[in-house]
């Protein structure tokens, strides 16, 4: 009862107060209109979109996670649910559940959607790997399931990463089983089948390690120019950007400005900053490296925003927190790569990203 009349008061002020500054132009004082203070998120910060990797089951049973999706990205990408193994089971099976729960999550909440990944060499169901067939059999093979998945999502998935990591560390291609049946060349017809397929979709090239040092960068820059050079439709690179603190800020700039330099369009598609590259067990996360951490992710941030706008993709995080993050199970570690804590608490990374394009 006491809070109705204590707002009946103020409207009752307010509108006096109203009322007298109409009779005197002049000298009013118009009421200022309350409104909520709007929370600085990253989606709303950024000049260009920001998105996650985004873990289906986490999205379904974890209500923290998925309130901090909705909050902070305008952009995401499944982690799993689109790869291979997760959407073509077997030879006739297709099962878009989790990807279409992803696809229906973004629409709900107004975010793009990022595909994730129409041809690896990981994530193969043992129907591909133990598949058994002639050269025109296996391209057959590659060709129906790019073409399903990307007929699927059309007009629903904007861009798609086509080829993921073709290209290994020493720069030579990657020994997959897709170089193995086909040969170099079906990186190419990859992008055909795709772009027959949804000709509005944004086609990448996605791999990691571009800021390792020349070798692999140069290599995957050749194959994507000598692609762009035969017309084969390819609009971007995704730079993964699964780095460290103690990257140099001079192979990060390398990274982002000579990709940028092909004129396509740039994803940092997979970017987290590991605070434990050694595997120190024992080690744990102070503000000391905290600090240190933001400060790479500003300066990735601030590299990125300057170079120009049309090619600015986005910039993807790998995963959402440091309780989320690949990198501990998958190095049996402990490690802290992302903006955010294990209890959905902004780090001073975040404010790193922020600063970035300031
Ligand atoms: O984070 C993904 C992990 O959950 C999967 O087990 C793994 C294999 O499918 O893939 C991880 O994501 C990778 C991405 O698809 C491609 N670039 C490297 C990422 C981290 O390994």
């Amino acid at each position: 009862m006491k809070k109705v009349s204590t707002v009946t008061k103020i409207i009752l002020s307010v509108s006096l107060l109203t009322f007298s500054c109409a009779k005197n132009k002049a000298t009013s004082i118009e009421p200022t209109p309350i409104l909520p203070i709007a929370e600085t998120t990253l989606q709303a910060t950024l000049p260009f979109p920001m998105g996650a990797a985004v873990n289906v089951s986490l999205l379904k049973s974890n209500s923290n996670y998925r309130n901090l999706v909705v909050k902070e990205f305008n952009s995401i990408t499944a982690e799993n649910a689109m790869k291979f193994a997760s959407v073509h089971p077997s030879k006739d099976v297709y099962n878009f559940a989790d990807a279409d729960y992803l696809v229906d999550f973004a629409k709900a909440n107004g975010k793009r959607v990022h595909g994730h990944t129409l041809n690896w060499y990981k994530s193969l169901p043992d129907w591909v790997t133990n598949f058994q067939g002639t050269t025109a059999d296996w391209e057959n093979l590659l060709k129906t399931h790019i073409q399903a998945v990307v007929s699927y999502f059309k007009g629903k998935v904007v861009s798609w990463d086509v080829v993921n990591e073709a290209i290994d560390e020493d720069g030579t291609m990657r020994n997959s089983i897709w170089l193995q049946k086909l040969g170099a060349d079906y990186i190419g017809r990859a992008f055909q089948y795709a772009h027959e397929a949804d000709p509005d979709a944004l086609l990448f090239y996605n791999d990691y390690g571009h800021e390792f040092g020349p070798t692999k960068r140069i290599a995957i820059l050749n194959l994507v120019t000598s692609l762009k050079n035969k017309g084969i439709p390819i609009d971007g690179i995704g730079l993964q950007m699964h780095t460290r603190v103690t990257q140099s800020d001079a192979n990060l700039a390398s990274a982002i400005n000579l990709a940028a330099a092909t004129g396509l369009k740039i994803h940092i598609s997979e970017l987290d900053i590991a605070l434990n590259p050694d595997n120190n067990q024992a080690l744990t996360y102070t503000s000391a490296l905290g600090e240190q951490q933001a400060v790479k992710y500003k300066f990735i941030v601030k590299t990125y925003n300057a170079i120009p706008k049309s090619q600015q993709f986005g910039i993807t995080t790998w995963n959402v927190t440091d309780a989320d993050s690949w990198i501990p199970s998958n190095y049996n570690r402990p490690d802290w790569p992302l903006p955010f804590d294990a209890q959905y608490q902004r780090k001073a990374a975040y404010q790193g990203i922020l600063d970035g394009v300031k």
